[in-house]
């Protein structure tokens, strides 16, 4: 995939200053006509949602298992969805999405297009459906639901030839419409060296989501909806536009640097999540109960996706009982309570549309013009929030903070994109008033919300 990314290419020719709640646009302005879907913008606020790796490879202690393993060995005796849901739900996470069938083939659901599944293993004599307690489990937690369907599959004889299509949207159909809403489908690119030849119909996969849950977006390398960000170590790009060309790109096919930042001049709305384990392995391995990320960690995390214009969708993987591990309960809880005390406060003077939590009314801003920022008196600060009305794209490429020092304006920090939320995080300053400079824009800003933070000193523990 051939891709380049053209620096200083925007004339900022932008609007008058602070307009506010302006959405008119006038003079030669380059303005984005790239924008989110609904079913997008109802998903990027929704800021951190989570992955459940779970099957054979949880007892047999695998990361990728190779079709042959008996569903004898799945029986997670006291497994309960809702302790995992409820978890996830007092941690803030908004979604959860079930490996309903990984690379080995075997299904967490009683399928009728296969004997691989829950319904010949031990757990609950047959009679469980992992998918069914997790979808309840969301449902009664108010979290949106998500499965997850690995295309290549290493159990299902099928594989390989055009059938395996046919299999596969037999699945895809029985998962979306058993379960209720799903509000977020994963089509993973993962296939090994050595797999056999397949060709996979993803224009048909796409249309039967689209057919079957139109409110659901579809994550792959290539969109539709939500791209990957290129690696699975927590890290989308400094620089990270919604915007890519999907041109050239499929599942399992896309240049991972292209991902990770976008691409200022692209033509498709595809925003990037940031998939990443709390464990180093995606399944659970008992070796890794002492690996487990922490709470700091977590939060860093945090910064690097939804901090980028991202989202974070972290994996909390369920142990061999069939429940979450103690240490991964830890970091989930003190994660949130860490997030939660560094931006219960806002610090910023309230403004009508620049603090009032909705991404609807902005402020749009000219070049190099200061937006001042008052914090009514002194301040001790080491965070700042900014987000765009994405509603209407994304526009700010790059910009700049400055405080004022009692006699001069200096410098705080640089910034490139922001996009749905840019979070920066500097050493602590005191300081009365802060002012905010876009720098280079692809069109008119609307400037959306701005906070300033102190972060919990827990941050650093
Ligand atoms: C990868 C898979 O191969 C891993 O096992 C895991 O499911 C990860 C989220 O995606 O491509």
């Amino acid at each position: 995939m051939k891709y380049a990314f053209r620096t200083g290419l925007f004339a900022i020719s932008l609007l008058s200053s602070i307009a506010g709640h302006s959405q008119s646009s006038s003079g030669p302005v380059t303005q984005s006509a790239v924008r989110p879907t609904s079913r997008q913008l109802a998903w990027q606020p929704l800021e951190t949602t989570a992955f459940l790796h779970f099957t054979v490879n949880t007892f047999t202690d695998k990361e990728w298992g190779d079709g042959t393993e008996s569903p004898a060995i799945f029986n997670p005796t006291k497994l309960d969805a809702r302790q995992w849901i409820k978890a996830l739900k007092d941690a803030g996470f908004k979604m959860a999405i079930i490996t309903a069938k990984h690379h080995d083939g075997f299904c967490l659901w009683p399928s009728k297009m296969t004997e691989h599944s829950v319904k010949n293993s031990p757990w609950k004599n047959g009679k469980g459906d992992v998918v069914k307690e997790v979808a309840d489990a969301c449902r009664e937690f108010g979290l949106k639901f998500g499965v997850y369907l690995s295309p290549w599959d290493r159990h299902e004889p099928r594989y390989g030839t055009a059938q395996y299509n046919d299999y596969y949207k037999s699945q895809l159909r029985e998962l979306l419409t058993n379960y209720g809403p799903v509000s977020e489908v994963w089509f993973d690119g993962a296939k090994g060296e050595n797999a056999k030849d397949m060709t996979y119909d993803f224009a048909g996969y796409w249309a039967l989501v689209r057919q079957l849950q139109p409110n659901a977006v579809m994550f792959s390398d290539a969109g539709p909806d939500v791209r990957w960000v290129g690696n699975e170590s927590g890290n989308a790009g400094e620089t990270c536009w919604s915007t890519i060309n999907t041109e050239g790109l499929a599942p399992g096919k896309a240049d991972s640097k292209y991902l990770n930042r976008g691409d200022a001049t692209g033509k498709q709305w595809v925003p990037a999540e940031t998939d990443v384990s709390i464990r180093p392995g995606w399944f659970y391995h008992p070796a890794e109960d002492t690996k487990v990320r922490s709470a700091q960690n977590l939060v860093n995390l945090y910064y690097q996706s939804v901090g980028r214009n991202s989202l974070l969708l972290l994996n909390v993987p369920p142990n061999r009982d069939g429940l979450f591990s103690e240490p991964d309960l830890a970091s989930l809880r003190e994660f949130r309570r860490i997030l939660d005390e560094t931006f219960k406060q806002n610090l910023v003077v309230k403004q009508p549309a620049l603090t009032d939590k909705k991404l609807s009314t902005f402020t749009t801003l000219s070049a190099n013009q200061p937006l001042p920022i008052d914090l009514g008196g002194e301040q001790a600060f080491d965070r700042i929030s900014i987000q765009e009305n994405i509603a209407n794209g994304q526009r700010i490429a790059s910009g700049r903070v400055e405080y004022w020092d009692g006699t001069n304006w200096k410098s705080l920090q640089t910034f490139t994109t922001v996009g749905y939320k840019r979070l920066l995080r500097f050493p602590e300053v005191k300081s009365t008033k802060l002012r905010l400079f876009i720098t280079n824009a692809n069109g008119s800003v609307q400037l959306a919300e701005v906070g300033v933070f102190k972060a919990s000193a827990r941050e650093a523990d």
